[in-house]
């Protein structure tokens, strides 16, 4: 039994809001403190219409050693095949029968790919298709060799009884989205419509998911979910084995229409707005209010997906950007990886000009092995992707801090004392001393090239003990600096700061102190704490071993700063390797 997300208390949801609208702080562990929420390591990628045996591949080569958290994946069940129409690629979307049989392979490959990825320390996330079976044009056996009509799937079984005939619109298709008894009862582009106000319905998903779960699936992306009400959602959800990581896709509609908020409270949605704003500011080159983006979004931080792409927006002329637009699509990526909002979702494609193509095939149907460069975009694997997942690993829990913009096309900011990164969407480079909250040390800058065995493949910068950093940024390009790729300089000590600080509507607490990592006494460079476990407010700086350190903490609303009562604390880091947790009450 899956336990539903924890609604935070009256107190602590009005500070969690507070800090997602400035975006310093990212609140996920609070909201979703009993669900499986993705964690640290939190980075999903779409690897769109992979066969499973290049998942698993992937995993073991790439994902695992990269960090990525989870892969979403295609949906894993049998679909029609529509030879007739050239096997587009959203015959999957069609499901004839829950038969772990498609065109990436059968069930033991799937099961295969799962402990793969698992044995790689990356999660499997299954594209779960539950609001329809096929549309009524589509004819044929299934994927698996099952017949079927559009309401009639003897290998489920439905008949008919089990879809919905709303009876509107002459065909039973939506039409009136301000109308969500309509959405949620007449069908989505001719698909078949489940009754999933039905037990019997209902128990039919639920044993496909469950079936998925003891294949060792860890999670679900709900197709389509604003078409079936979020209370059948959820009574579908709840009664699955073990605690599945569960975002639903909730497109923003017309007033009347449902709402992604509705579905929020099942897991994690879909934000839609997310790419536009993204997508745009680098289309276009205009990022100087960036760090305001959690305010344009619909949903907060704790509960959104972000995406600059997905496989139906780069079809739809939805998105702003996608890998067709080569470096400013990747600056995008590499911000959505730096900056701490939502949970991210890197797309994966494979190439098109069709929008209605499928993947790399043979003649019957079957995707044929993923190859990249050849058909595949890969676009996980842009060195500016991939390395941008380790410097938000080696971030997580830190919020932005120090943001810089020269107004326009130029950014920069931290993640606390962790990392720093810096774009530019200018044609000409940016040279330029920056300062960060990182300990002193050289650091080796993974937009240009890989760190691995402690040895740096691209450019290496030094970062003094006032923690400034001077360096060039190329032109159309992006600098990332983070503690977990030094090639050098002094041992730092990982410290946990905690504070017992009761705060009113608005206020968030920091560090501040005489060291680099805690901003020179500089309140623009404080280290924001989370307030997860409020009144106790946390967060971690890495500081130099071996010294007497002063610090306070103090309270922001926006520029206005209280500071904590004199005299300033005092504390001496240990030696190298350290971690310690400082615990303090306000004062
Ligand atoms: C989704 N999210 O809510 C998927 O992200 C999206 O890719 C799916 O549409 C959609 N929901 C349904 O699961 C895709 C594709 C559609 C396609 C459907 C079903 O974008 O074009 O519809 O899958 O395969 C196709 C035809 C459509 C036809 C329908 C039924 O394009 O013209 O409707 O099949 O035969 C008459
Ligand atoms: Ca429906």
């Amino acid at each position: 039994m899956r336990t539903r997300k924890v609604v935070a208390g009256a107190a602590t949801a009005v500070l969690a809001a507070a800090l997602a609208a400035v975006g310093a702080v990212r609140q996920g562990d609070q909201a979703e403190a009993s669900s499986a929420s993705p964690g640290a390591r939190d980075v999903i990628v779409h690897l769109f219409q992979w066969p499973w045996a290049d998942v698993a591949s992937e995993c073991t080569n790439v994902l695992g050693p990269k960090g990525f958290g989870a892969v979403q994946v295609s949906p894993p069940q049998e679909h029609v095949v529509l030879p007739g129409k050239g096997h587009p690629w959203w015959q999957d979307y069609q499901p004839v029968s829950y038969q772990i049989t498609s065109r990436r392979g059968d069930r033991d490959a799937f099961k295969r790919m799962i402990d793969t990825c698992h044995d790689a320390h990356v999660k499997i996330y299954v594209d779960a298709v539950v609001n329809h079976m096929a549309g009524g044009e589509s004819t044929g056996p299934g994927s698996a060799g099952s017949s079927y009509t559009q309401y009639d799937y003897p290998a489920v079984p439905y008949t008919d009884s089990d879809f919905h005939h709303c009876g509107r619109n002459g065909n039973d298709n939506i039409k009136n989205y301000k109308d969500k008894w309509e959405v949620h009862n007449c069908e989505l582009d001719d698909l078949s419509d489940l009754k999933t106000e039905s037990g019997t319905v209902r128990g039919k998903l639920t044993a496909y998911l469950n079936d998925l779960v003891s294949l060792g699936v860890d999670g679900f992306r709900v197709d389509a979910a604003k078409h079936l009400p979020a209370s059948d959602l959820a009574a579908i959800i709840d009664p699955v084995n073990g605690d599945p990581y569960v975002y639903s896709e909730t497109i923003e509609g017309d007033p009347g229409g449902p709402t992604p908020e509705e579905y929020a409270g099942i897991g994690d949605v879909t934000e839609f707005r997310y790419g536009e704003v993204v997508g745009s500011a680098f289309r276009d080159g205009n990022l100087a209010n960036l760090n305001n983006l959690a305010g344009s979004m619909r949903v907060g931080t704790e509960d959104a997906i972000a995406f600059v792409d997905n496989h139906d927006t780069q079809r739809n002329g939805g998105a702003k950007l996608t890998y067709k637009n080569g470096s400013s699509y990747a600056l995008a990526e590499a911000f959505m990886l730096a900056w701490p909002y939502g949970v991210p979702q890197v797309m994966s494609s494979f190439t098109f000009s069709n929008k209605e193509a499928g993947p790399p095939a043979t003649d019957s149907g079957t995707t044929t092995a993923v190859n990249c460069g050849d058909g595949w975009v890969c676009e996980h694997r842009w060195r500016t992707t991939q390395n941008m997942v380790g410097l938000r690993n080696a971030a997580a829990g830190a919020g932005a801090t120090g943001w810089w913009s020269n107004g326009s096309n130029q950014i920069a900011f931290s993640r606390g004392s962790a990392a720093f990164v810096a774009f530019n969407r200018a044609g000409s480079a940016l040279t330029r001393t920056f300062q960060t909250n990182l300990p002193a040390g050289t650091y080796c800058d993974v937009m240009s090239g890989d760190f691995g065995n402690g040895a740096c493949g691209g450019t290496t910068y030094q970062v003094n003990s006032s923690g400034q950093v001077s360096a060039t940024v190329p032109a159309n390009g992006a600098l990332a600096l983070h503690i977990g790729a030094r090639t050098g300089g002094a041992a730092f000590c990982s410290t946990g700061f905690e504070v017992n600080a009761t705060t009113s509507w608005g206020q968030n607490v920091f560090v501040v102190g005489d060291t680099a990592a805690l901003g020179n006494w500089d309140p623009d460079r404080a280290v924001p704490l989370s307030s997860a476990t409020y009144p106790v407010w946390r967060g971690t700086a890495h500081l130099p071993t071996g010294t007497a350190v002063q610090y306070k903490y103090i309270k922001k609303d926006g520029s206005q700063v209280i500071w904590e009562s004199d005299p300033n604390r005092s504390r001496t880091t240990g030696s190298s390797p350290c971690t310690a947790t400082w615990s303090d009450s306000w004062r």
